[in-house]
């Protein structure tokens, strides 16, 4: 048996508005979220990630859910990942999912996108070492495209390879062809987003409590 969750108290519910940017409401709701989640207890582990009907119609569900798990997200030490998080480390994922808010400075919104693009970046750098090697892009375009069932895993993979090569020429420029790209560093991910409007589009359907949506 774990450790039952506990509603905050007003104060720390003030403590996590500020760190989180999230209304009191919104903790609120995401409280229970957590809870249902849960099932009561006070950490959440993967499997309890399983039950969520979105998330299991995702094609990058299991990086989405590895994520919720990855030190560099949560801000902690080191690198790897933990077993279970609290309600404090799930208000910090959350928080990446945001959108703006009205009346954010230029500053603010440059920081916060930035923010995001460094979680999306650490979705794809599976093994955690500053790059996102051709191998790791080819894994997710792999996985996107396998739920379509109609491509094969070899047009998989040269899409990938495809879309990696203009990702290169985006990032260094011209290559020779004898060149080789050791992949996308995160320098290179802020670029090859530079048009993208990043912050008002990174959102999760997460906050569905309704159990009977269906894969479509
Ligand atoms: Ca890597």
């Amino acid at each position: 048996m774990g450790t039952f969750l506990s509603l905050p108290s007003q104060q720390e519910f003030q403590d996590l508005a500020e760190k989180t940017g999230f209304s009191l409401e919104q903790i609120g709701i995401l409280h229970r979220r957590f809870r249902q989640l849960s099932h009561g207890e006070a950490t959440l582990r993967r499997e309890d990630f399983k039950t969520i009907p979105d998330l299991s119609c995702n094609p990058i569900r299991s990086q989405i859910i590895e994520a919720f798990f990855d030190k560099r997200n949560l801000q902690r030490n080191g690198k790897g990942s933990v077993q279970q998080i609290g309600f404090e480390d799930f208000l910090t994922i959350m928080s990446y999912f945001r959108p703006p808010r009205l009346h954010m400075t230029e500053e603010e919104r440059a920081g916060m996108r930035r923010e995001k693009l460094r979680f999306l970046f650490n979705m794809h750098d599976t093994d955690n070492d500053g790059t996102i090697t051709l191998e790791e892009y080819r894994h997710v375009v792999e996985e996107l495209l396998s739920r379509s069932g109609a491509l094969g895993k070899e047009t998989a993979k040269a899409i990938a390879d495809a879309a990696m090569l203009e990702v290169a020429s985006i990032s260094v420029g011209h290559m020779e062809p004898d060149e080789f790209y050791e992949g996308i560093t995160f320098e290179h991910f802020l670029k090859i987003f530079n048009n993208t409007e990043i912050e008002t589009k990174m959102h999760i359907r997460f906050l569905n409590m309704d159990t009977t949506t269906l894969c479509t």
